[in-house]
């Protein structure tokens, strides 16, 4: 009576529900390598890579301690390259009595692994991902019947369920609960952040990397740089080594953007919590330890702590909680085709031009590139949110559904309606300023709003501010770009607005952001 457990590339963790109770002698672990998985959107090389190496090695740990694995590569005759597949031929070359798994990430895998007992003949147990803090149904619980369900809500019930930074039941550390307006400063010159460990690819690894040349040559980005963590060891170390020095600034500059510097003061550890490899329990914790034992500051570990506890459990909540008709709404009725320069990187747009070479060089931007930059030029320009959301899922390490379509639906996009965020995260060119030095070398002008050399985030904002000014006098938090747009000159709304549409109609024809005329600056 053979026990078939699956697990899946993003479940590579030793805690996982579907291992729970594991009999060494009657049951196999199942892990494929599936073209499916890799190419149902064309993912950056290095997350394809990642993915691989992590189950690779997560593979043979199972079999160090003496699990029985039926691990099937990419590469190898007979796959039949679907997850359905692979389990379909698993059940019935081991005579499996009973199919174990862990709730998939992403609803179209749920949608099929619901299938996966018609398909077998062999019942089929799906059990809750325990790694999550929030189960899925106290998620539903907490959002009840509330009208708006805010995130800084749902963070404080998070905070007194478990303890984190709590000093007792109803009192958190510190006397507050969220220290985010200390948590706005822009990278001062003389500050150098420490540049992140790197995990230079193993043998294993280097193995999948020539994999991934060989059968995914066209897809997005580049490997040359790839340095992510692969094993539950590194992730550990990659923490430890944010721990220890970039922690103490992490919340000071955590909304900063810098040229030449891709990773300031952040984590990088959204790849490692996505595929498994590091707990998001022992992330909280040891940010929690450094605050008691003195070593950084309590505005860097409660901003730590509540991008983790609060803002990655709350959007996978929002997720489950409203898909699959979550990703079909388009608020802003946005339309516009994705432009070639998201791929390309190919702008004078200095911000956009920086956020997206990294993308393509490491398969990662911090979250304030995601979602002030490349974001907020997608939203400005009312592109449309499905080439959007794909786009996201294509060029990051971390992306999984479940955490990029609310982010970037929601929260980036505002395509929800404001499920998300009650307002739109809009920004002018002021904004991009404020917390960089991209303006300095750019080829637009940042302080002007219109004009041949006018930065583009600026009409862009005051167009798209005008555009929407119906929804938005029903929103109270729009009321203050409402009433400055109605105090401009109105020949001025009126030439942004023209440069607008002229500057949408040229993105549309395929032109790169780039000045009418060409600077000499
Ligand atoms: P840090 O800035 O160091 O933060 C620490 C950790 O907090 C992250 O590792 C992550 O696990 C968590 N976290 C922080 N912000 C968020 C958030 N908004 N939602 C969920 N978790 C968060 N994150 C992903 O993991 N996968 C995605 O596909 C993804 N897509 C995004 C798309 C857009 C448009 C935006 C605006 C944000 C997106 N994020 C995504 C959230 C965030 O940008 C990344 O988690 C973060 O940049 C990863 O880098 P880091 O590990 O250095 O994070
Ligand atoms: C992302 C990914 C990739 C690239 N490859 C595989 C794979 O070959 N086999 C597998 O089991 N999982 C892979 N994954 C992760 C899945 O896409 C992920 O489990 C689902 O998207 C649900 O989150």
């Amino acid at each position: 009576m053979t026990t078939l457990r699956v697990v899946l590339g993003d479940q590579c963790s030793d805690g996982l529900s579907a291992l729970e109770g594991l009999d060494p002698a009657r049951d196999v672990v199942l892990m494929a390598e599936v073209r499916a998985e890799c190419t149902y959107v064309r993912h950056h090389k290095q997350k394809i890579a990642l993915v691989l190496s992590a189950m690779r090695h997560f593979a043979r740990r199972l079999e160090a301690r003496g699990v029985r694995v039926r691990y099937v590569r990419l590469d190898e005759p007979g796959n039949t390259q679907t997850l359905r597949g692979e389990v379909e031929r698993a059940a019935a070359a081991l005579g499996a009595s009973r199919i174990l798994c862990t709730h998939p990430g992403e609803w179209r895998v749920a949608q099929d692994m619901r299938g996966w007992q018609d398909a077998t003949g062999v019942p089929v147990e799906i059990r809750d991902d325990t790694r999550f803090l929030c189960s899925l149904d106290r998620f539903r619980a907490w959002a009840g019947e509330r009208k708006q369900l805010r995130m800084e809500f749902f963070y404080r019930e998070m905070r007194r369920a478990t303890g984190l930074l709590m000093e007792g039941p109803d009192e958190p550390a510190g006397g507050q609960w969220n220290f985010d307006h200390d948590n706005r400063a822009a990278l001062p010159r003389d500050i150098r952040p420490p540049k992140p460990r790197r995990f230079a690819p193993d043998e294993v690894t280097r193995e999948v990397m020539s994999l991934v040349a060989r059968e995914f040559p066209d897809h997005f980005g580049t490997l040359d740089a790839f340095a992510w963590p692969v094993t539950a060891e590194d992730a550990e170390a990659a923490l430890d080594d944010f721990i220890r020095h970039r922690l103490p600034l992490f919340g000071t500059y955590q909304d900063a953007m810098a040229e030449g510097e891709p990773t300031l003061f952040h984590a990088l550890v959204a790849a490692a919590l996505n595929v498994g490899i590091l707990d998001p329990r022992a992330a909280c914790g040891a940010a929690e330890r450094a605050y008691r034992a003195g070593d950084a500051p309590l505005n860097a570990v409660e901003g730590f702590i509540r991008q983790i506890l609060g803002w990655r459990e709350y959007v996978r909540g929002i997720y489950w909680l409203r898909m699959p008709a979550y990703r079909d709404t388009n608020a802003l009725e946005a339309t516009r085709p994705l432009p070639w320069f998201y791929w390309s990187g190919e702008t004078d747009m200095a911000c956009l031009r920086a956020a997206i070479a990294q993308t393509r060089d490491l398969a990662y931007a911090h979250h304030i590139q995601r979602l002030m930059v490349t974001g907020n030029f997608a939203l400005l320009a009312g592109l449309d949110p499905a080439a959007v959301n794909d786009w996201y899922m294509v060029v990051y390490a971390d992306a999984y559904e479940w955490v990029e379509l609310p982010n970037t639906h929601g929260m980036a996009l505002h395509a929800d309606g404001g499920v998300m965020a009650s307002k739109p995260y809009a920004a002018s060119g002021a904004y991009i300023n404020r917390m960089s030095d991209h303006c300095r070398g750019c080829a637009f002008d940042v302080k002007q709003a219109t004009g041949a050399r006018a930065c583009p985030f600026n009409f862009l904002y005051w167009d798209f501010i005008a555009r929407h000014a119906d929804r938005f006098a029903r929103n109270p938090r729009m009321a203050m770009p409402l009433r400055t747009l109605a105090k401009m000159d109105p020949r001025k709304v009126q030439a942004m607005r023209a440069q607008a549409a002229a500057f949408l109609q040229a993105l549309e024809r395929g032109e790169a952001p780039a000045p009418a005329q060409p600077s000499l600056v």
